[in-house]
């Protein structure tokens, strides 16, 4: 979604229930997961390739020009998975003894980041392409959004810890891209999918509410 706004180009968004999921969106997402992006009725699964396939096709290019600084952003996207678990973990917890537990692994998460931001953040601006957005921006952004959602409950405050990471990621938030890239319903969405795990963030959402 991201990347598709950072391109402007038109298209058309359908949200899906991910606990009803409908028959035509089964047929068309062989993992049965989201994000699935139809083209020509052909559709494109795997946020990487649908970036990559967007970044192929469309002006302007996200990706940068050179072979080896793209391939390490494409190293960079490819380490996405393994954050966004070590970030989620903290907040899907169900116990505040399991969520704290889960903040060194959060902690290497981010120092890896902060890490990858020293060495190859691109200069004359403050995301990781430098004065406009990269397929890196793109592929961070909706984890870092979320785990900031979630510590304003839990308050750990984690980010602070990794001052570029913490840069970046209040740039790529401030970002008209990224703020329209979400559904008005989404805060709402998160929170009700905190509860329905039952995790522990969610009780400081019931008492917060009180
Ligand atoms: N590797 C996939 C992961 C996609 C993914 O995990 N999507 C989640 C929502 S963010 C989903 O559809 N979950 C539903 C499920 O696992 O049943 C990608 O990057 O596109």
């Amino acid at each position: 979604m991201i990347a598709l706004r950072a391109k402007s180009v038109t298209f058309e968004t359908t949200y899906i229930n991910l606990r009803d999921r409908p028959d035509w969106f089964m047929k068309i997402s062989p993992h049965g997961k989201v994000p699935v992006l139809l083209v020509d009725d052909q559709p494109l699964f795997e946020s990487n390739a649908i970036a990559e396939y967007l970044d192929e096709t469309i002006a302007p290019r996200l990706h940068p020009e050179d072979p080896l600084v793209r391939a390490r952003h494409r190293a960079w996207t490819d380490f996405t998975p393994d954050f966004a678990s070590s970030l989620s973990a903290v907040y899907y917890a169900k116990t505040k003894a399991d969520s704290d537990a889960a903040h060194e692994d959060a902690r290497d998460a981010l120092e890896t980041l902060e890490g990858a931001l020293a060495a190859d953040k691109a200069p004359g601006g403050p995301f990781f392409g430098g004065d406009r957005l990269c397929l890196v921006d793109c592929a961070y952004t909706p984890f870092l959004q979320r785990f900031l959602m979630a510590d304003a409950l839990l308050k750990t405050g984690l980010i602070d810890g990794y001052p570029k990471v913490k840069a970046w990621t209040e740039a790529l938030l401030a970002t008209e891209i990224v703020e329209g890239s979400v559904a008005d319903v989404f805060p709402a969405e998160f929170e009700g999918n905190l509860i329905r795990r039952e995790t522990y963030a969610a009780t400081l959402l019931q008492r917060a509410a009180e």
